[in-house]
């Protein structure tokens, strides 16, 4: 039978949009997987993009395909990164407007490999010059060294985004990369003192001990052996088979000098690392009245050898004298670990380890972006990348994940806004005839958390600033009374029978867009004396108490949807095919899990009943007007009108385009597409003619 079976058959479709039957999930998927096993894993929805990870290399990302993607119509070729890539910067050049990429699904889908074949394209394709290729070299080698600091092996991925990662490309109008900028959202820094079981620290410590040479390591102290430091071993595995830290050590050291940190920058930096291994190697002791005193002076010695102090200090912005981690700074600098426990002693410890760390990080990225920072003023305009840590839940979730889940909670409601909800709202704006496509919003999920004064992230707040008398215990009970009734919480307390079972006294599980997680409530700091300390009670003016971490990164992602809204979106929705991170297999449940959560199907229905392309009558006339002799070189009407008598002349089906009141709909892009090559091809006999008339001058 084999034989008989069709290339369709065998291939599947390169777009859902013209799968007959577009409405079963089981055909969707059954085309997703037969494309995945014929390792094609790109697929279209219109000009959305769903990847699946193959976990294996594929031969498809050469220069050659490059050159095979660059300036070709988008739907000419089967479906590819590179084609969307190309199109983006295409639009981008032609309408001389921002535009944005989000990229978007679980932790180890892809998300990470996909960006990094974006700029990749970009580095290849765009105008190219020697000062420009400066620019185009720092912007992929920032990727090694965010990578470097920021990443780290989980249960989930061997190379695991624990920071959000936002990077503007700026280009000239000629299409030439001129300069760059990254925002970087809310690094996981518990990692520095603490790993789950089959997990890493941060690669930067592995790549530095390990690859390190003689002398370097010679003056910061540092045996070449990982059992070493306890900061890196909590999780038994500080050698993985997937991971070379000898050669990536390398890579990010020929990064650095290329992103231009100076000679005393990298000492700096590395002597900064060193001494978060030697404060993790730091025992106490408890004295005779149950004191903290050292056990070992030996690696304070170290700590203080490397220039800790100095190094701290030249950070910026400098730990500033208000904070919590400020104390931890003292405390531990001065050897003042009295009157404090040995308990709360290795807390200010870890504390100190996690502050510096996470300092350090945000002066890389300021760093790389003083080196990506475009100095000519001229009018620029930028494609903006979104790579960021992806939806997870482990056996415990602590605050990590709460912050990780939410922030792919909120893109997810960007997306329903922009595609589902939008998109609907402004068919019947427009006078569209529509039906409406039902969908699930999950605004109530983030509002859930973000709620003003009622939502998950007041309540912790307002906990937090009641030192010595907020507990765990005090967290849950109030979150209880407040939000308790809400169909997307739910506590030990508050379960029926069955789920309580699944439930600890201390969780608190939330029903997320992408599936329940159940939090533990990690509030225990509060009884902490030093945080008494940092947040006195009797602070003089309330509105001056410092920010908490959750709210800081709250406003963040506000500020966030904020700059993606201003542009133009287009959508990378990645799929992980199975757990096990192995080649080959196609785990049904777990990628119609997926395939449901990303709204793909609803996505499908309202792309299939749409319409690819909208514009403005004003816009869509200004460009295609030369096609037209009644429009061109200037039309006196309405600019509807213009339209209407030019898709006339250029001979437009009645239900390939729709009118509405301001703007021109289109159903399918080769409609688009024609149009545009006959644009080019007129534009290409106009510049001939001109160079004709004027050779003889
Ligand atoms: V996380 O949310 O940061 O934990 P990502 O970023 O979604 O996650 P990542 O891109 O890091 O996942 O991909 C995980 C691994 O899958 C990579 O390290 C590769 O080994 C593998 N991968 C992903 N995409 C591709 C691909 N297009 N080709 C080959 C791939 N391998
Ligand atoms: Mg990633």
């Amino acid at each position: 039978m084999e034989a008989s079976l069709t290339a369709r058959d065998r291939v599947g479709i390169q777009d859902f949009v013209l799968l007959d039957a577009y409405t079963s999930e089981s055909a969707f998927l059954d085309n997703l997987r037969k494309r995945f096993h014929e390792n094609l894993i790109y697929t279209y929805i219109g000009t959305l993009l769903v990847s699946v990870n193959p976990y294996k290399e594929l031969d498809i990302y050469s220069k050659k395909q490059m050159d095979i993607y660059m300036g070709v119509n988008f739907f000419e070729l089967p479906p590819h990164i590179f084609a969307l890539a190309d199109n983006v910067f295409r639009t981008m050049l032609f309408e001389f407007n921002n535009h944005f990429i989000l990229i978007s699904g679980e932790s180890g889908a892809g998300k990470t490999e996909a960006s990094k074949k974006i700029l990749q394209f970009y580095a290849v394709s765009c105008r190219s010059t020697r000062l420009l290729n400066n620019v185009r070299d720092r912007l992929l080698l920032s990727n090694p060294v965010l990578e470097a600091f920021g990443n780290a092996k989980t249960l989930k991925n061997d190379n695991s985004s624990r920071f959000g990662k936002y990077m503007d490309i700026q280009f000239d109008y000629q299409g030439g990369a001129v300069g760059g900028h990254i925002l970087s959202y809310l690094l996981e820094k518990s990692r520095v003192v603490h790993q789950n079981h089959g997990e890493r620290n941060f690669h930067i410590f592995y790549q530095l001990v390990e690859g390190g040479e003689e002398d370097l390591l010679r003056w910061l102290g540092l045996e070449r052996n990982c059992q070493h430091y306890s900061y890196l071993v909590q999780g038994g595995c500080a050698k993985v088979s997937s991971i070379n830290d000898k050669n990536d050590w390398k890579t990010v050291q020929k990064a650095l000098s290329v992103i231009e940190l100076s000679k005393s920058d990298i000492e700096y930096l590395f002597g900064i690392i060193a001494s978060v291994l030697h404060l993790g190697n730091i025992k106490f002791e408890a004295d005779v009245r149950g004191y903290a005193t050292l056990s070992n002076n030996q690696e304070m010695h170290w700590v203080s050898k490397v220039r800790l102090k100095q190094t701290t200090e030249s950070l910026h912005p400098p730990i500033e004298a208000k904070t919590d981690e400020v104390s931890f700074y003292y405390i531990s600098i001065n050897h003042v670990f009295s009157p404090f426990s040995v308990d709360h002693a290795v807390y200010a410890r870890d504390a100190l380890a996690k502050a510096i760390y996470d300092r350090t990080f945000n002066w890389l990225v300021n760093k790389i972006n003083e080196s990506l920072a475009n100095k000519d003023s001229s009018r620029k305009t930028v494609i903006g990348l979104l790579d960021i840590y992806g939806f997870e839940v482990f056996s415990v979730n602590s605050f990590e994940q709460f912050c990780i889940n939410h922030c792919n909670e909120k893109l997810q409601q960007l997306f329903i806004e922009l595609t589902l909800k939008s998109e609907q709202e402004e068919y019947e704006m427009e006078g569209i005839e529509w039906e409406p496509v039902p969908y699930f919003n999950n605004k109530i999920i983030c509002d859930l958390v973000e709620e003003k004064h009622r939502g998950i992230i007041s309540l912790l707040d307002e906990e937090c600033l009641r030192p010595g008398e907020a507990t765990d215990l005090t967290f849950l009970e109030k979150m209880e009374e407040k939000i308790g009734g809400h169909p997307h919480f739910v506590t030990h307390k508050l379960a029926d029978q069955k789920t309580r079972k699944t439930l600890q006294r201390g969780d608190f599980r939330l029903l997320h867009y992408a599936g329940e997680v159940t939090y533990c409530v990690v509030m225990q700091q509060s009884k902490n004396p030093i945080i008494k300390h940092c947040f006195p009670s009797t602070e003089p003016d309330s509105k001056k108490r410092p920010e908490t971490v959750v709210t800081q990164f709250k406003s963040s992602l506000v500020g966030l949807t904020e700059i993606l809204m201003s542009k133009e979106p287009w959508y990378v929705r990645c799929i992980k095919p199975n757990e096990a991170k192995q080649p080959g297999r196609f785990d049904d449940v777990l990628v119609r899990h997926q395939v449901k959560y990303l709204g793909l199907m609803e996505h499908l229905r309202v792309r299939r009943a749409g319409f690819a392309y909208r514009r403005k009558y004003e816009i869509f006339l200004q460009r295609y007007k030369p096609l037209c002799p009644d429009t061109w070189p200037n039309w006196k009407g309405t600019a509807a009108e213009g339209v209407q008598r030019l898709i006339k002349h250029l001979g437009y089906k009645r239900d390939e385009y729709k009118l509405g009141r301001t703007k021109i709909f289109i159903r399918h892009p080769r409609t688009l597409f024609a149009t545009e090559d006959a644009f080019q091809d007129c534009k290409h006999k106009l510049a001939t003619r001109i160079q004709a008339k004027y050779k003889g001058y």
